[in-house]
């Protein structure tokens, strides 16, 4: 099941809408009539937002469904150059996709660091713009070591990018 995004908003507030003003429906309707109709009314009006509950519970697992999910996982670099003369470097990535983002942890003193932490941006599209960042931790500043970056396509494909400092970062994404 598939919305378009302008569709489901516009559902929703009407629905919400609804939600709020059937109480005052029935509120008013109760003054006008006897109580043992008001006990009526009262059934048929939880029997109503029951369904109504139903239906945008519904609509919401629609929204769900409608939206992608970004993966970005198996993130390994080989070969990272972080100074001259000095080829154990103590790798980092910075991930980030849209509002998603995550840093991974420092790997020491190798030039092919493993990573094993992973992006998820659930609001993901094709197109969007994925980067990855690499540095080397040192004391003071954080040296840059390459930027890799892609627009995402729908399925799982693996990445390659060479880095500017030397050496090269691997990763894999999936967008479902
Ligand atoms: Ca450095
Ligand atoms: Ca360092």
């Amino acid at each position: 099941m598939r919305l378009s995004k302008p569709y489901v908003s516009k559902y929703l507030i009407n629905l919400f809408i609804h939600l709020i003003s059937a109480p005052l429906v029935y509120k008013n309707k109760e003054r006008e009539t006897s109580s043992a109709e008001a006990r009526c009314l009262d059934t048929a009006f939880y029997e109503v937002m029951a369904s109504r509950l139903c239906l945008l519970l519904l609509i919401l697992c629609g929204l769900n469904v409608a939206q992608c999910g970004l993966r970005v996982y198996n993130v390994y670099a080989r070969g990272i150059r972080p100074d001259p003369g000095n080829n154990n470097g103590d790798g980092y990535v910075r991930m980030s996709c849209g509002p998603a983002s995550t840093t991974t942890h420092v790997v020491f003193n190798t030039p092919n660091p493993n990573w094993y932490e992973e992006l998820h941006y659930y609001g993901a599209s094709p197109g969007n713009y994925l980067e990855l960042r690499v540095y080397d931790k040192d004391v003071i500043f954080d040296d840059l070591l390459g930027v890799c970056a892609t627009n995402i396509q729908k399925g799982t494909r693996k990445h390659t990018c060479r880095l500017s400092k030397g050496g090269y970062i691997y990763f894999t994404y999936t967008l479902s």
